[in-house]
């Protein structure tokens, strides 16, 4: 059986985001030191970063053709990261506006082809329920895209519920993508190398996925949908310690945000969020997720162009799983979470 292999982590950005890079890293203002080791080393001149940003910009023929060669059918397109979020408020609100524009003119010429999530500003959380609206309402996208915190806030600050109350609403899931560590958090990844894709990618948005959790963000949005990359950031393999400590925190009242909810931590990641393979086409850990989150909630992602390695379908076509299983994970999941 051949499978229509949907990929649903796939990252963009357009010259106008790249413009914007450009004049924050030339600003000379104090910049946060993961957007300068992600985005001052693409943006710089090695081959390796040049390629990058001719791939990661092409909406149209280039993109099609290398989907073509790795054997996907249609990605889901979001907003590289850091997206809008390390500029100021107003900034960020329009150049969202602005790329989701081009972003669904990009879908509407390749329908087959792309899906897309909504960029948002957090920085506004109004404005970014207002746009993540529009984008769906109007744009025909599929969901939000958060490139994880907004410059060191987390979105268990109910000031970002708006948010959470706008998706829940539409029906629509938020993705929460990595990226590095804030300015608080990132000293000892970056003295040694490991702030990036590598670790501190992971680290970081497990982290913000845990705050939403255990903040009770979902008793309060009970039918919220979270899509996280990386085979859930580690959180699948954490899950027994998170809910025998949390159970004892609660018993013992040991810290004031941490205190009762509705269900266990494992339940909510079991009912409230989807799990993609991005850049973890390794069979024994996408058999774990499976087992413990269910065959529903775990999605195929390649993390194109980042991890971009045409024959690693390979992997999971030969995932020892039934032909019903494997289409789920390449395809119905996706059609289910992002009502394609
Ligand atoms: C990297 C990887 C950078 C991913 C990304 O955003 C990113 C990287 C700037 O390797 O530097 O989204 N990724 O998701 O694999
Ligand atoms: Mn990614």
């Amino acid at each position: 059986m051949t499978h229509l292999r949907i990929a649903a982590e796939e990252a963009f950005a357009l010259p106008e985001l790249l413009d914007h890079y450009r004049k924050l890293l030339a600003s000379g203002a104090p910049l946060d030191p993961g957007f300068l080791s992600l985005w001052g080393h693409y943006l710089g001149k090695s081959a390796q970063a040049t390629a990058l940003v001719s791939r990661i910009q092409d909406l149209g023929e280039g993109r099609i053709r290398d989907m073509d060669d790795s054997g996907i059918a249609r990605q889901i397109l979001s907003l590289t990261a850091p997206g809008v979020q390390v500029f100021e408020p107003a900034t960020a609100t329009a150049l969202a506006i602005s790329l989701n524009d081009q972003l669904a003119e990009a879908v509407r010429r390749h329908p087959g082809r792309f899906a897309g999530l909504a960029a948002i500003a957090p920085q506004n959380p109004a404005e970014a329920a207002r746009e993540l609206e529009r984008g769906v309402k109007t744009l025909g996208l599929k969901g939000a895209i958060i490139n994880s915190h907004t410059q060191g806030e987390y979105l268990d600050d109910p000031k970002f519920w708006p948010i959470f109350e706008a998706a829940e609403a539409l029906r629509v899931p938020v993705y929460i993508h990595p990226t590095t560590p804030p300015p608080a958090m990132i000293g000892p990844f970056a003295e040694c190398g490991l702030a990036g894709a590598i670790f501190g990618f992971a680290v970081e948005t497990g982290l913000h996925l845990l705050r939403l959790i255990t903040s009770g963000v979902f008793d309060r949005f009970p039918a919220l949908q979270i899509v996280a990359g990386h085979l859930g950031e580690a959180l699948p393999f954490w899950m027994f310690r998170i809910d025998f400590m949390h159970r004892a925190m609660v018993a013992n009242g040991r810290h004031p945000r941490i205190g009762k909810l509705r269900k266990k931590p494992s339940d909510y990641l079991k009912e409230n969020f989807y799990v993609t393979t991005s850049g973890m086409a390794w069979q024994p850990v996408i058999l774990f997720a499976q087992s413990v989150l269910g065959v529903d909630r775990v999605l195929y992602a390649q993390d194109y162009p980042y991890q971009y390695v045409p024959e690693e379908v390979q992997v999971t076509d030969n995932l020892p799983i039934s032909d019903a299983d494997k289409q789920k994970l390449y395809q119905l999941n996706a059609e289910r979470v992002f009502c394609l």
